[in-house]
């Protein structure tokens, strides 16, 4: 079995991307299984294609996209892709959609194939805060996701696919006291726990448990 996850370039201004910078330190293999890495750019459309070559080059079982969430305080696995780009700022070519679709004739939405609800906890066991999240926005991360998702549909209907936002680092936080953020290595520490999750649930359903959200 083979997993490719994918980090997100740094954007909006920062020096750096806690995506990138975590996926570059998982270990090669989990549980027996191959990690394959893939560094993306913040650009709409583009990362798709890069991300589209992979999959093609390397034939995953799973693809997992990592995105920075600047303003969260832990993990979160996402539920729902959805079919709109809408930037609130432009992406890393200047392009800022403001509510367009994705694809013409894909769906609405597409809901992640991965065990969310196992990952929560597998993240949690491993001692990092985590938690089910409804929304990926409506940027590039939203973007990829729903990307796959519908290459998934039309061209590779055995992959299994999903995303996870991660906080900001410390030092992307120094001078905005209020934000909240997270160690690298703790950042590594769930993302492994959560594909060990994702390993582990293969062939299954996800785990029952009280992850939903009243607004
Ligand atoms: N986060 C952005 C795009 C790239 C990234 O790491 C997002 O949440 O859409």
């Amino acid at each position: 079995m083979k997993i490719l996850v994918t980090g997100f370039d740094p954007f909006g201004g920062e020096k750096i991307n806690p995506a990138i910078e975590a996926v570059k330190r998982l270990p090669d293999e989990i549980k027996g299984v191959k990690i394959v890495k893939l560094e993306i750019p913040t650009v709409f459309n583009k990362s798709a294609e890069v991300v589209k070559k992979k999959i093609i080059e390397e034939q995953p079982d799973y693809v997992l996209n990592v995105g920075q969430a600047g303003g969260r305080a832990c993990l979160t696995p996402e539920r729902v892709a959805i079919n709109i780009n809408d930037g609130r700022i432009p992406d890393n070519v200047g392009y800022q959609p403001l509510g367009e679709e994705i694809q013409k004739d894909g769906p609405a939405a597409y809901f992640t194939q991965l065990p969310i609800k196992a990952e929560v906890k597998a993240i949690r066991d491993s001692g990092i805060p985590a938690s089910v999240s409804n929304t990926a926005g409506t940027y590039v991360c939203n973007h990829i996701f729903y990307q796959v998702q519908y290459m998934r549909e039309k061209y590779f209907p055995k992959i299994k696919a999903g995303f996870i936002h991660i906080p900001f680092l410390p030092e992307q936080v120094v001078n905005k006291p209020q934000m909240p953020s997270m160690a690298l290595e703790d950042i590594v520490k769930g993302l492994t726990a959560a594909l060990g999750a994702i390993i582990e649930y293969d062939g299954k359903s996800d785990l029952t448990s009280v992850e939903g959200q009243l607004h």
